[in-house]
């Protein structure tokens, strides 16, 4: 496993709905460690980029309408694994196929309301964290029980 960062973003219905401490909660009990974190209403030309991959889509414009229509909460995390690790941690993109235990799975019925969003693969996140986040943005710090998670 290699130290990788991946950008993760509570969406408006997880604002919306009082979810952020639950879900930033798992990330932390998980291990992995926090160097970015900001609220913001995200501009219609944000979200058209971050999910430019599905612009063909027939849910595009209602996904960019339900994205940019409140805060969101933007973070990035780092650790051993943490884009695989995050996906498991939030669960399949149909809440209702999502297992419990997850966050989609404990928190979600709707796939247009599916209150949190993660990096897919490397690529995918080098490219959403510089789209969100200026490197000035992003900390680089060493917890203090360091030693205590990993040999
Ligand atoms: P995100 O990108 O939001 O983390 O979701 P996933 O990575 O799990 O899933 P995705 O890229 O396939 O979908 C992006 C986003 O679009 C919404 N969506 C998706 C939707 O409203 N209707 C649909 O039919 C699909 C496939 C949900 C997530």
């Amino acid at each position: 496993m290699t130290l990788e960062r991946t950008f993760i973003a509570i969406k408006p219905d997880g604002v919306q709905r009082g979810l952020v401490g639950e879900i930033l909660l798992r990330f932390e009990r998980k291990g992995f460690k926090l160097v970015g974190l900001k609220q913001l209403i995200p501009s219609r030309e944000l979200a058209e980029k971050h999910y430019g991959v599905h612009r063909e889509r027939p849910f595009f414009s209602g996904l960019v309408d339900f994205i940019t229509s409140g805060p969101i909460v933007a973070m990035v995390w780092e650790g051993e694994g943490v884009i695989l690790g995050a996906r498991k941690l939030i669960g399949a993109t149909k809440p209702l196929e999502a297992e419990p235990g997850t966050i989609r799975g404990d928190l979600a019925v709707d796939i247009g309301r599916n209150v949190i969003h993660g990096s897919d693969g490397i690529e995918t996140a080098n490219f959403e964290i510089g789209l969100w986040f200026k490197s000035s943005e992003l900390n680089d710090w060493n917890p203090a029980d360091h030693c205590w998670r990993v040999e």
